[in-house]
């Protein structure tokens, strides 16, 4: 049994896995953290380091038998400092959410008062959100974006600081399509005390390229996962400039908030970002946000309103209370379409999260598979027509033509295993 192939040892898995491929090449993929990773970094997931326990550091593990780990792990750390010029990384993070629960805890004490944006105005579920460890653990209070022009009120964030005196303000989105200005945070942190924290999850690739304003530096601690614009497996990663915080985060991440790393998994973090260090991956980032911009104003330009009126980075945030509908049965329909994006809620909205007025698309992945502007603008073009149509029974199958005739161009072969 050991040493079958999965197609024979476990076909109902392995059907799994088939239809799977299948999916991600016949529709398109929108949801704006996604991506698909190379043929290389698949391999290195899928490598005997699952096999291998290795809590701790390289140079100071607690099992025998790590030499190769610490061979991939000092990789993913050099290539990650050389990235994104930071001294200090940490790239033994599961997620961003782990990466998040160990920065904060490295920093802050039981009961303190931490400053994130709201998540209903685009924040995260682990930057104070009451349903997550972080909003059990400590005090949140949390910043809106400007109702009129939908985006970050700085001067806002700083009446906040100012009034509750957080031991940290937390920096960083999960839909959120304009440029975050890291430099006004830290000022704002200065100036009430505050350690900053910046979670890059979303924009870590943009960053990297220098194709938005960088954290590193300016904030205390960055955070990111590595799977999104960045391009590689699931995970996360920790990123300072401060050699004492460094020694912090390592104690919280293992034996803090983790025991063994997942070595196969930082294996392929190596290999990402040995990718993300070439000049196509350059090349790669600024697409993507050509691709978003085409995108948005193709929508606009059919009459879609979307959040903050536009992008600066790799998602946009579709309003879809002007086609008389909610995000869920938007993104349903999209879904029915073969275009994969999630329901999203906007600033101030009306509905629930569960229902929603908005639909988040994100360019990383259908960049990544080879699509430019003109697709992306047939895009815009085939979501206007299924929402503004909706009474229309044809609209999905057209749609779903429309959608199959674009993945064909551009197959997915090259991103597979066998
Ligand atoms: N789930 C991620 C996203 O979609 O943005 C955040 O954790």
């Amino acid at each position: 049994m050991l040493g079958q192939y999965l197609r024979n040892a476990d076909p109902a898995v392995f059907q799994a896995l088939e239809a799977e491929d299948k999916r991600q090449s016949e529709t398109l993929e929108m949801i704006a953290s996604e991506n698909f990773v190379s043929q290389a970094v698949l391999e290195a997931i899928s490598s005997t380091l699952t096999n291998k326990y290795a809590e701790g550091y390289p140079g100071r593990r607690y099992y025998n038998g790590c030499e190769f780990a610490d061979v991939v792990e000092t990789l993913a750390i050099e290539r990650a400092r050389q990235l994104f010029g930071a001294g200090f990384v940490n790239v033994q993070p599961h997620s961003g959410a782990q990466a998040n629960m160990a920065a904060l805890m490295a920093v802050l004490e039981p009961g303190a008062v931490i400053l994130g944006m709201n998540l209903a105005h685009g924040g995260h579920l682990t930057h104070g959100s009451p349903v997550n460890f972080s909003g059990r653990l400590y005090r949140p209070v949390g910043y809106n974006v400007r109702e009129s022009d939908q985006r970050i009120d700085y001067d806002d964030v700083a009446r906040l600081a100012r009034e509750h005196r957080p031991a940290l303000i937390l920096a960083g989105a999960s839909a959120y399509p304009r440029t975050i200005d890291f430099v006004r945070f830290r000022e704002i942190a200065d100036e009430t005390g505050a350690l900053l924290m910046a979670d890059v999850a979303h924009i870590a690739g943009l960053i990297a390229t220098g194709e938005h304003p960088t954290s590193i530096g300016v904030a205390h601690i960055t955070t990111t996962t590595t799977h999104k614009t960045l391009r590689g497996p699931r995970g996360g990663m920790i990123l300072t400039t401060d050699q004492e915080l460094a020694r912090k985060i390592d104690s919280r991440v293992f034996p803090g908030v983790q025991g063994g790393p997942l070595m196969h998994v930082i294996a392929a973090k190596a290999v990402a970002f040995g990718e993300a260090l070439q000049p196509s991956y350059r090349t790669y980032i600024q697409q993507v946000k050509k691709n978003a911009a085409a995108l948005a104003d193709e929508l606009q330009k059919l009459g879609a309103v979307l959040v903050s009126g536009g992008t600066d980075n790799h998602l946009l945030l579709l309003d879809v209370r002007s086609f008389g509908t909610t995000g869920d049965v938007a993104a349903d329909l999209l879904h029915e379409a073969g275009i994969t994006a999630n329901k999203n809620g906007i600033p101030y909205d009306p509905h629930p999260p569960r229902i929603t007025s908005g639909v988040r698309l994100g360019s990383p992945a259908l960049t990544t598979r080879g699509l430019k502007e003109d697709e992306f603008r047939e895009i815009g073009r085939i979501i206007v027509d299924l929402l503004k149509n909706l009474s229309d029974e044809n609209r999905v199958p057209k749609s779903r033509q429309r959608v199959a005739e674009l993945a064909r161009k551009f197959p997915m072969d090259r991103f597979r295993l066998s």
